[in-house]
């Protein structure tokens, strides 16, 4: 088991950085997956288990950068699974439906969930306001707000992107962001790797 572990992590520190992508279901991970990927939209079923593709970034630092982005599916049977996901993970993409007032509480405390979970101190966390294109989308800033988006700040890089999945709107925007915040944690890790060789 140890040696398979080993071999399947280097299967994503060589060409293409490892992202996962989580959320309630319905938010639109699926549809921002297949957007990144087909640059079409697709219609989605609700996702049993998970979806997994390859996404190249088109813009800024992230232009031409591999990345391989796991779906997993959000329904509440299905969360206990995020965390086998979360292994090696570089970087985390929540998806929130910026309409779905009624699920925002909820949505907040899945966040939280995923944020107090060990494997992924310090990896970056870029949520996707999605579903801006509906009357009544809660912006970003309101967002950030009501789901208390700073208590991250102590343990994750993070940030928060609009969008509207259903046109692609947004996404490599998102991607490319993430893609930044991970580079700054590789830096800043670095450092303090370094820091503490002076120290030695
Ligand atoms: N209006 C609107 N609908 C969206 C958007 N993104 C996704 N949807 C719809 O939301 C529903 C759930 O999307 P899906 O990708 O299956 O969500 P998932 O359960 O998180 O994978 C589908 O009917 C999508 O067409 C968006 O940006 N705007
Ligand atoms: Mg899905």
């Amino acid at each position: 088991m140890g040696g398979q572990q080993s071999s399947f992590s280097q299967l994503f520190t060589s060409s293409s950085r490892h992202v996962v992508m989580l959320g309630l279901d319905c938010a639109g991970k699926t549809t921002v997956l297949y957007r990144l990927k087909l640059h079409q939209y697709v219609n989605t079923v609700p996702t049993i288990g998970f979806n997994c593709e390859k996404v190249k970034g088109h813009i800024g630092k992230s232009k031409g950068v591999s990345f391989t982005v796991w779906d997993i599916g959000g329904q509440d049977k299905l969360r206990p699974l995020w965390r086998t996901y979360m292994h090696h993970t570089e970087g985390i993409i929540y998806v929130v439906d910026s309409c779905d007032d009624d699920r925002l509480e909820e949505a907040r405390v899945e966040l939280n969930r995923v944020a107090k979970n060990s494997e992924t101190i310090g990896v970056p966390i870029l949520i996707i306001a999605n579903k801006q294109d509906l009357p009544g989308a809660r912006s970003c800033s309101q967002l950030q707000t009501s789901m208390a988006l700073h208590e991250l700040s102590s343990t994750h890089p993070w940030a928060i992107m609009p969008a509207i999945a259903v046109i692609g709107e947004g996404l490599h925007e998102s991607l490319n962001s993430l893609y930044e915040l991970m580079l700054s944690a590789k830096k800043a890790s670095k450092a303090k790797h370094k820091m503490q060789q002076i120290k030695r």
